[in-house]
């Protein structure tokens, strides 16, 4: 199926976002945002581009899943004949797209273009951010050079203009918050869920339960067992989609309802269907997205045509502790349009999870390589 584009127009790019996501449906894909200029300034301060037609998902084979087909069958020689051609053509489109005017920055530019790209933001984004940081510091225009302190504020801006962060499950008073953390297998979903649960389930003193439908990892229902009874939670474990109804039943006067799920592996789709009619039966449980910060945005992008179906309502990253660049993950909630809620920086229950916050986010995009050079 083609994409097309579409852009909205409103006073935020938050709420342009959310007009294209509530009239195109949640897995529209955010291509670009930021203020409006020139012709299209009366038709909103801000804008939104999205593509408006995504592939469905096994419709057309893309091309890693037919090299994917490839290797399960062997065909090695038709493998690495199309790798290598890949190869050629992608060293091919880097020298053209360089002689491109958008492809050549300023000079005050040419660091931060190199560290953003090093960083795994996706290379359409940092050209589209900092045509916009050339325009809006008129550098094109301007005799004099600028320091790097405001191309650094500039390209911040953007990126904070672009991203959204999300509350997590600190609950507002009175307010019931039943959630669901989901996502592919070992992303940090049942630990997430434990540090969850000590920091609000206990600290808040509001009446809490931890639910979990993982029955095929016998060890990690057992583990979060444990660590309620330790909190004195209150634990239940459903086993099929029909008694995690009956059981939100049960518990519908706790104000804290978190629910581990099983984590879904890409062969494993009986798994991932069950539990994706269960959640669309429940529109009261808000899904958090839980993805490991050192996957590539590439893979993040093909994950979402499956995860994107839960209808994520936040994202959450973990092992952040674990890499120095940190441009995959923040580009790939950029091209979601998803809020980020909450970050997993280690092991430790229940210290290792900070709440996200634009200035937390920048911080680990601009010093995370720094650091690691340092270190
Ligand atoms: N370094 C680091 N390790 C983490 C983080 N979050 C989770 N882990 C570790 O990652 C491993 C997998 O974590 P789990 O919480 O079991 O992941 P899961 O998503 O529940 O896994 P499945 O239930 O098998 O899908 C464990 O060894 C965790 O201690 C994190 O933020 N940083
Ligand atoms: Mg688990």
């Amino acid at each position: 199926m083609m994409s097309s584009r579409r852009t909205f127009y409103a006073n935020s790019v938050e709420s342009a976002v959310a007009q294209a996501r509530q009239e195109l449906g949640d897995e529209t894909l955010l291509v670009e945002a930021g203020a409006t200029s020139g012709g299209d300034r009366h038709l909103g301060p801000y804008a939104a581009t999205v593509e408006t037609e995504a592939p469905s998902v096994g419709s057309i084979p893309d091309p890693p899943a037919i090299l994917e087909a490839m290797r399960r069958e062997g065909d090695h020689t038709g493998l690495e004949a199309i790798q290598s051609e890949i190869g050629r053509l992608s060293v091919l489109v880097r020298s053209l797209a360089s002689h491109l005017p958008s492809f050549s920055y300023m000079p005050e530019l040419t660091a931060a273009a190199a560290h953003l790209e090093a960083s795994g933001l996706p290379q359409l984004l940092v050209s589209q951010i900092l045509e916009r940081v050339e325009r809006r510091l008129g550098l094109r225009q301007s005799q004099d050079r600028l320091s790097e302190l405001p191309v650094r504020r500039g390209i911040a801006a953007e990126l904070e203009s672009l991203l959204s962060v999300g509350s997590g499950p600190e609950q507002p008073e009175g307010h019931r918050r039943v959630l669901a953390l989901v996502g592919p297998p070992g992303a940090g979903k049942t630990t997430t869920l434990t540090k969850l649960a000590m920091r609000y389930g206990v600290s808040s003193r509001a009446p809490s339960v931890i639910l979990s439908t993982d029955c095929y990892r016998v060890a990690a229902a057992e583990q979060l067992r444990a660590y309620a009874a330790i909190l004195g939670l209150p634990f239940a474990l459903a086993e099929n989609s029909g008694a995690l109804s009956r059981l939100l039943v049960e518990q519908r006067h706790k104000e804290v309802v978190l629910i581990d799920t099983p984590g879904c592996g890409p062969s494993d789709l009986e798994c991932f269907e069950e539990w994706a009619r269960a959640f669309t039966s429940h529109p009261e449980i808000e899904r958090h997205l839980v993805l490991p910060a050192t996957a590539r945005y590439e893979d993040l992008m093909r994950g979402w045509r499956r995860w994107g179906r839960l209808k994520p309502a936040r994202l959450i990253f973990t092992h952040i502790d674990e890499t120095a660049f940190h441009g995959s993950w923040l580009g790939f909630a950029i091209s979601t349009g998803l809020p980020i809620s909450c970050l997993g920086t280690g092991q430790r229950v229940p210290e290792d999870l900070e709440m996200a916050s634009k200035p937390l986010l920048m911080d680990l995009l601009f010093g995370g390589a720094a650091r690691a050079a340092n270190a």
